[in-house]
């Protein structure tokens, strides 16, 4: 398969270390972790991943190496057919298992949590690997980073709200 290919349907069978970027976008992609090269990469701070709902402590995790969420979502580019669409456009990112969790364009584009918001390929400077989770979406600037730490990401799917 193409690093890069224009043909993401919803009906693509999910295959491990890629990920689509698909619904409201201009151009539905499919992007492997090997393509990640073709990003600037960002580091993230070390941290203690703690769950929301139980407050529980689960484990220390080193610095995540990774590209921007938001650099992979203008690789696909944002659809705007009114040109106020973004301002009510959500981004749901899905792993494999299901997990599901969402980042809206004003937080991904106009705040300090789309600078990292990062889809995390390395940590420690050794490569993840499917066991460990890979490809890992970490939202760095959470109060509580175990919801929106999610392992396997499959894909991300742009969504403008109607009101
Ligand atoms: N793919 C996926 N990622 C996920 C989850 C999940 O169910 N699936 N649960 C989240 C929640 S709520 C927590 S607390 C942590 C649990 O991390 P662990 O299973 O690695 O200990 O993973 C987060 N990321
Ligand atoms: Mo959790």
């Amino acid at each position: 398969m193409d690093d890069l290919s224009e043909n993401a349907a919803e009906s693509t069978p999910q295959v491990d270390g890629v990920i689509s970027l698909e619904g409201e976008v201009l151009t539905p992609l499919r992007i492997s972790i090997e393509a990640f090269s073709s990003f600037e990469s960002v580091e993230a701070a070390p941290f203690a991943l703690r769950c929301f709902t139980t407050n529980r402590f689960l484990r220390d995790v080193g610095r995540y190496r990774g590209v921007l969420l938001r650099d992979l979502i203008l690789r696909a580019g944002l659809r705007n057919a009114s040109p106020t669409d973004f301002k009510r456009t959500v981004f749901v990112a899905v792993a494999h298992d299901g997990y599901a969790v969402t980042f809206s364009w004003h937080e991904l584009f106009n705040t300090a949590i789309g600078e990292q918001a990062l889809v995390a390929y390395e940590c420690d400077g050794k490569p993840l690997s499917v066991d460990d989770g890979a490809p890992v979406l970490f939202s760095g600037a959470d109060i509580l980073p175990a919801p929106r730490h999610i392992k396997r990401l499959a894909r991300v799917r742009a969504c403008v709200l109607s009101i």
